[in-house]
């Protein structure tokens, strides 16, 4: 479903507005999935992540299985890692061989938020993950299972150029949904979709007018036991 708010509108109304329109949306997702149509636009978010990647670059990660094609970093007290013998989370960053920088308080405010509109209370993620997809990169269908707290959510949010994310079930064939993912959009997953198989499709070329010609994604996660 296609659902358009000028970008003017106050936050309020277009937070009413998404949660009507997920009434609808709901049809199609699976449930514990919260689409919030745009409403991490707000400058500050993008400058925010600039100063995390400014203090801890992206970098492409290895895998037991080669090198993703994504580049990545972290903030937070907990930041996902990967190497040829696996995946994990730790405290320090294995480049810069120092803690990861701090979630700045604007990020972890509205990942609460919105995991709050997606029904998840009390939310408060130790972990951001941050996916920078140029051109042509891509990420396979997989499921995330490193973290130790399956009943916390995952606050998604997607910055500047679109991009087709694959939803699907349980199992890996599962049938899946494509949701076609624009800047400023938050996705939160929980409850029944919190394992789900996901993956997001190449990105095609084009240019975004503040992020250029790339797509950055945040994943605001709880890695670490609850509070
Ligand atoms: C559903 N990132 O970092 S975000 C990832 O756009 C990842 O960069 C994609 O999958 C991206 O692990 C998709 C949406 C997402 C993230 C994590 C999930 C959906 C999820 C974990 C469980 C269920
Ligand atoms: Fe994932």
């Amino acid at each position: 479903m296609r659902c358009e708010v000028p970008s003017n509108t106050p936050i309020l109304a277009v937070q009413f507005f998404e949660r009507t329109m997920s009434l609808f949306a709901a049809t199609a997702l699976p449930p514990g999935v919260t689409f919030l149509r745009g409403v991490a636009r707000a400058p500050a978010i993008l400058e925010a992540v600039e100063l995390v990647l400014a203090q801890a670059p992206l970098r492409r990660m290895e895998t037991p299985r080669g090198p993703m094609s994504v580049t990545m970093s972290n903030c937070g007290s907990l930041g996902w890692t990967s190497d040829v013998n696996g995946y994990r989370y730790t405290a320090v960053d294995p480049l810069r061989q120092t803690q990861w920088p701090a979630m700045p308080e604007v990020l972890a405010r509205h990942a609460t938020q919105w995991a709050e509109l997606g029904g998840f209370a009390n939310f408060e993620p130790d972990a951001c993950l941050i996916n920078q997809y140029l051109v042509g990169t891509q990420m396979g269908l997989h499921q995330d299972r490193n973290e130790q707290d399956f009943t916390q959510p995952i606050v998604s949010v997607s910055l500047g150029l679109p991009a087709v994310f694959l939803v699907g079930g349980l199992g890996r064939r599962d049938p899946k949904l494509e949701l076609p993912l624009e800047h400023g959009d938050v996705v939160v997953f929980g409850g029944q979709s919190r394992r789900i198989y996901h993956g997001i499709k190449r990105l095609a070329a084009g240019t975004h007018a503040t992020v250029g010609a790339r797509r950055l994604n945040l994943t605001f996660r709880r890695a670490g036991h609850s509070p």
